[in-house]
């Protein structure tokens, strides 16, 4: 089964936490901190795998965790590292954050890899924390915790040629003609439900050619397979535009001919501009003359074959080759620098409120928070220290705090002492 669309939820592993702990042994009763850190939590890698094709792996898991960091332990032992979570997808996979639709990652070539998420870091255990001041440090920082974000892949197969035309028209069959690849062909409309692909030796060199599933009028709206296989059109270096020009299905070759032009248009006006070959197809059940007549109305040149004869195959593979050779490659997509933020553990804003109190917020207080047992008397001397060393005290007064003011943050308050 075939999939180009997914949506998974990622989620790095958290940070373990610092252990608080003292040295004890018969002899010594009142040793040291002896508290290791917590170990840091499992990135979320991407690797791009050439031998997959369709994302139907993650219809049948949604999320995807790194482990944990291990907790820090007695004796100074520091956590385990969490091991990281590697996520193969197909080469071509793009991904985008699902609530920006913003790229992060083109997964263009096969073993690109991507670390999407970073682990949290690890909490220091309280013997970090010890100096010759502060011998007994009662606390110990926490791991940092990690988000878990939702995205989105969109496979674009990564082609060279794409043969695309109205349903029945022999795109599969050409396909099995020019290539090894053996797509079920059938008289009946939308036989290939999703891109196959087949390589060429043109000049020495593999190209791929993939067969799109049929388009019809509407497609750019969703109408028939619709657009979810124009996507795939996308990347290709040129177009291999087959028509049905015995009308074997009482539709006419011309007005096919304009409808499927105007779809790419409406899906992608760049598709426009993508070189292509037209191809008059079933040319063992047409005339020449008919063949003429369609080439004059569209106002190109039409290769007529008989893909089921082999009849003009010949012609027109030189004619692929002498167009493809002079086409740039297909290229990523260029990744718009867009990353999951890092924790931010510097900022913070001042507020006053209209009791005249003041309120401070923002990723550093937020570290700090994080990081101490308020309720320790020891520990809160830390956070004090910390507040003062960001000079948070010294923008409090600029802000116009007097002693005796009450200073907000998080949910503790305290007077403002000058
Ligand atoms: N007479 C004749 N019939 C052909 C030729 N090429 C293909 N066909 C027939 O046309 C029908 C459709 O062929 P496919 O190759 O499955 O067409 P397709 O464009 O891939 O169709 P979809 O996958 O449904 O979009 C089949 O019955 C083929 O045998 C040809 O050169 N001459
Ligand atoms: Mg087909």
């Amino acid at each position: 089964m075939f999939l180009d669309i997914a949506k998974i939820y990622i989620k790095a592993g958290n940070g373990g936490n610092g252990k608080l702990s003292f040295y004890r042994s018969k002899q010594n009763l009142c040793g040291g901190p002896d508290g290791g850190n917590g170990g840091k939590g499992g990135d979320i890698i991407f690797v791009a795998d050439s031998n997959m094709s369709t994302l139907i792996d993650f219809k049948y898991r949604a999320h995807y965790r790194a482990e944990n960091g291990g907790n820090g332990d007695a004796n100074n032992s520091t956590g385990k590292s969490g091991a990281d979570l590697i996520i193969k997808v197909p080469a071509g996979t793009i991904i985008k954050d699902f609530e920006t639709n913003m790229v992060i990652a083109d997964m263009f070539e096969n073993g690109y890899t991507k670390i999407l998420l970073k682990g949290g870091r690890g909490g220091k255990g309280n013997s970090c924390f010890a100096t010759p001041t502060r011998r007994s440090p009662c606390f110990a920082q926490n791991g940092v915790k990690t988000e878990e974000k939702k995205i989105k892949l969109e496979l674009k197969t990564i082609a060279d040629i794409g043969l695309i035309g109205f349903p029945n028209v022999g795109k599969s069959t050409l396909l099995s003609v020019l290539t090894e690849a053996r797509p079920k062909i059938a008289n009946y409309h939308f036989t290939t439900l999703s891109p196959n692909l087949g390589v060429i030796k043109l000049y020495e060199t593999n190209y791929v050619i993939a067969d799109i599933p049929g388009l019809i009028e509407g497609a750019s709206e969703g109408i028939g397979l619709g657009h979810e296989f124009l996507r795939h059109i996308e990347r290709v270096r040129m177009l291999v535009h087959i028509l049905d020009i015995s009308g074997s299905e009482q539709r006419d070759p011309v007005e096919d001919y304009f409808k499927i032009k105007d779809e790419l248009t409406k899906y992608n006006p760049k598709l426009m501009d993508l070189p292509e070959i037209v191809v008059g197809n079933k040319l063992d059940i047409c005339t020449m003359k008919a063949c003429e007549a369609i080439a004059n109305k569209i106002n190109k040149k039409i290769f007529p074959i008989s893909a089921i004869l082999h009849d003009g195959v010949e012609q027109l593979i030189k004619a692929i080759a002498d167009m493809v050779v002079t086409l740039p490659p297909p290229t990523p997509i260029e990744e718009e620098v867009f990353v999951y933020q890092e924790r931010d553990d510097i900022s913070y804003e001042i507020l006053k409120n209209s009791d005249g109190s003041f309120e401070v917020s923002g990723g550093f207080i937020d570290m700090l928070v994080r990081n101490v047992v308020l309720s320790d008397v020891e520990s809160n001397r830390y956070f004090q220290h910390k507040l003062k060393e960001r000079g948070i005290f010294d923008a409090l007064r600029k802000e116009g705090a007097k002693d005796g003011d009450i200073i907000h943050i998080s949910d503790i308050e305290f007077e403002f002492i000058n």
